[in-house]
């Protein structure tokens, strides 16, 4: 048979969504690349997705589904899975009404069309569903109180910057494809800067680099402004953009610079040179989204908004202050959700809402999402999923999660996906469409659930094919020329979204300016000093190349490895030694790697890996929520690490 050549787009919950190109052959993968052709992958893919055909045939990847019959977890046909879900789904609603039911839907594939569970769940009830965002929740929640919208300039208006702040972004790592935009805004003469308290690898593309105190950030933020207002710096047309620049001033003002840099654990000369590149503009600020994952997360990326609002960085090109491209924003997102619940329970603290939810929920539907690793205090949710009565999860591979299901449904992986795909880290919008067959009996999630709604007498609420339901989520674009056409011949940008995102010198707020912090909780400036000789190590559970959150490109090994700063491991403790992690929550056994270039109070592991082998940072995680958008403060966690 021949060799035939496809495309696709990556639906993975990554800023980049890369245009994929496959050589196929009788069905199956020979090679997989980027597309060259699209103007942001450039022909290159991640480490965890070049890997990803091998997963086709991994041992845990679901072929069939699985239902629990006598304690175990067995194959059934589709048929049966369907004729089961649909009879306790209709006997709960019934006897409880819809609001015993939950849905939980996470990113576990960024394509649109994945919102037919949503549809399905309003059509039968409405159900219950979460509120909150664990991922990017607080950072932006703070952009839209700051700018009424969180969206970006466009990506290549990057190369008109003359610095660039990377400010808790680690791009080598989880925003690959920025890589070389970085790389050609440098060659143009840009100097970036970048911000975080742990070294890692993007350290390589920085011109200067600056390792703050962990949650140091809001003190560093307040501090430059500080400085900024000391030398006169505060762009002349703030006072008219902006809202509450008194308020600000007086808040940077109330400590002296010198002062702010020690609570953010800095030299003032490192505040003094963020201070001239900001001034120096144009300076474009990406604001990372791990910094947002602490308590007063939301105060940060606020402090942060600021010092491009009031030094004009904001309005310009080669400037803004980007956290996150707006990606749904040119699609009739309406035609499949209107975002009804019967109630919310709140996602970082899903555990704990479950167990104490009243009335109960008594079944759990969960889509696209691995809770149980991913999520907060994870034993605690692992114990809420083992006491409802009735778990569902939908899911291509066999997670920790669904070995705790009643009932496992198969769906299609992302080389068998059909989908648009607008991204968050660029305004290009892909179509996915499979590059290989789904194995046989796997539906489409848009199928699976009309199959449902059809047992549950739902009527016509989720009728249409795939392809139509792209059209209709194309509707508002199409006249723009964003079909389903010109997506096949390669991405599209979006019609909406201009070069610059504030070029008129307005925001998106009510009346068009800027919402200055002005007042910070006290407690937040003090987090980070706040000494603990039990648990004295901040635990940083950061992206890895090797893995997308849980799920792993390879195997992930024996035991979590933590990397520390050799002064701050066990006396004795050789680089390779096995050594214990241990929070006021839990204790896992890790493996040592020793890094001198690290912080002293910081011990770095991977965001995600599996509960069952011990190897998740989630055990060891509080499930706090952030001051604002009810995110996880996943990072304001202490540990310590000592012999076993
Ligand atoms: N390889 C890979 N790529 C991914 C993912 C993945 O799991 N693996 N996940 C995807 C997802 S879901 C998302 S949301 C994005 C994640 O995007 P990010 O959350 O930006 O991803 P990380 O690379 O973990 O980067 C977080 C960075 O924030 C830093 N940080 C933490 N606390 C602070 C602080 O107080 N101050 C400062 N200045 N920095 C701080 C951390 O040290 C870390 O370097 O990436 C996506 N890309
Ligand atoms: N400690 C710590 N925890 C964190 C973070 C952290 O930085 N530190 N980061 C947080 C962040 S940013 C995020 S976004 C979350 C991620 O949390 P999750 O989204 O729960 O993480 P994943 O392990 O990626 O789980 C996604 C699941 O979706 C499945 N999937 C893939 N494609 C499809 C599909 O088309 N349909 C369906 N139904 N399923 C599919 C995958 O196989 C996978 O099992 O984790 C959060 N948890
Ligand atoms: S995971 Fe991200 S970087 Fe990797 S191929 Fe997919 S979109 Fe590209
Ligand atoms: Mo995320």
């Amino acid at each position: 048979m021949a060799v035939e050549t496809r495309k696709s787009t990556c639906n993975r919950d990554c800023p980049d969504a890369c245009g994929l190109v496959a050589d196929v052959e009788n069905g199956r993968i020979l090679s997989l690349r980027g597309d060259s052709e699209h103007p942001v992958t450039r022909g290159f893919l991640c480490f965890r997705t070049s890997r990803f055909p091998a997963m086709l045939d991994a041992p845990h990847r679901l072929t069939r589904p699985l239902l629990r019959r006598d304690g175990r977890l067995v194959e059934v046909d589709l048929e049966e899975a369907l004729d089961v879900a649909a009879s306790r789904l209709a006997a709960i609603r019934a006897e409880s009404g819809p609001e015993a039911i939950l849905h939980y839907r996470s990113g576990g594939s960024l394509g649109l069309l994945k919102g037919i569970a949503d549809r399905f769940f309003e059509a039968l009830g409405p159900c219950s569903g979460k509120i909150g965002d664990i991922c990017s929740g607080a950072g932006e929640a703070a952009q839209v109180e700051d700018f009424g919208v969180s969206d970006s300039n466009d990506l290549f208006d990057l190369l008109e910057a003359r610095h660039i702040l990377l400010w808790g972004k680690n791009p080598k790592t989880s925003n690959t494809h920025l890589v070389p935009v970085l790389r050609d805004a440098r060659a143009r003469g840009a100097r970036i800067h970048l911000i975080d308290p742990v070294r890692h690898k993007s350290a390589a593309l920085a011109d200067s680099v600056l390792h703050p105190a962990p949650g140091g950030d809001l003190a560093l933020a307040l501090g430059i402004g500080a400085l900024l207002a000391a030398r006169g710096q505060i762009d002349p047309a703030a006072a008219e953009r902006c809202d509450g620049l008194e308020g600000y001033l007086a808040l940077v003002g109330s400590r002296e610079p010198a002062v702010w840099a020690e609570l953010a654990g800095v030299s003032l000369a490192a505040i003094e040179e963020l201070a001239t590149a900001l001034s120096a503009g144009p300076t474009a600020i990406l604001v990372g989204w791990g910094m947002g994952r602490r308590r007063h997360g939301g105060a940060i990326v606020r402090a942060v908004d600021a010092l491009s609002a009031i030094t004009g960085n904001l309005f310009r090109s080669g400037g803004g202050c980007s956290f996150y491209f707006k990606r749904r924003a040119p699609f009739a997102n309406e035609a499949l959700s209107t975002g009804l619940t019967a109630r919310r329970l709140r996602e970082p603290l899903l555990g704990h809402d479950l167990l104490a939810a009243d009335p109960p929920v008594r079944a759990l539907w969960i889509t696209a999402g691995n809770p149980v690793c991913m999520l907060p205090d994870s034993a605690r949710v692992a114990e809420a999923l083992e006491k409802t009565e009735f778990v569902v999860v939908v899911d291509p591979f066999l997670t920790d999660t669904g070995r705790r299901a009643d009932l496992v449904l198969p769906v299609p992986t992302l080389l068998e996906d059909s989908d648009l795909l607008p991204a968050y880290g660029h305004h290009w919008i892909g179509e996915s469409r499979p590059l290989v067959p789904a194995p046989d009996g796997v539906v489409h999630e848009v199928e699976l659930f009309q199959r449902l709604a059809s047992r549950l007498d739902l009527g016509d609420a989720l009728a249409g094919s795939v392809d139509e339901w792209k059209e209709r989520l194309l509707a508002p674009i199409a006249a723009d020329g964003v079909t389903l056409d010109a997506l096949r011949r390669g991405a599209v940008r979006s019609p909406t979204a201009p070069k610059v995102l504030f070029g008129e010198g307005r925001v998106r707020t009510p009346n068009g300016r800027v919402q200055l912090l002005s007042g910070v909780d006290p407690a937040a400036l003090h987090a980070p000093h706040e000494r603990s000789d039990t648990y004295p190590l901040w635990l940083f559970s950061n992206s890895t190349p090797e893995s997308q959150a849980a799920q792993w490109a390879r195997d992930p090994g024996e035991r979590l490895l933590v990397t520390l700063h050799p002064d701050a491991a066990p006396a004795g403790a050789a680089d390779g030694a096995h050594v214990v992690v241990e929070s006021e929550l839990g204790s896992l056994p890790a493996r040592l790697c020793l890094d001198p270039a690290q912080r002293r109070d910081v011990a770095v592991v991977p965001k995600g890996g599996a509960f069952d082998r011990g190897l998740s940072a989630n055990a060891l995680i509080e499930a706090v929520p952030t001051d604002l958008g009810l995110g996880a403060a996943y990072l304001d966690c202490r540990v310590r690490v000592r012999l076993p």
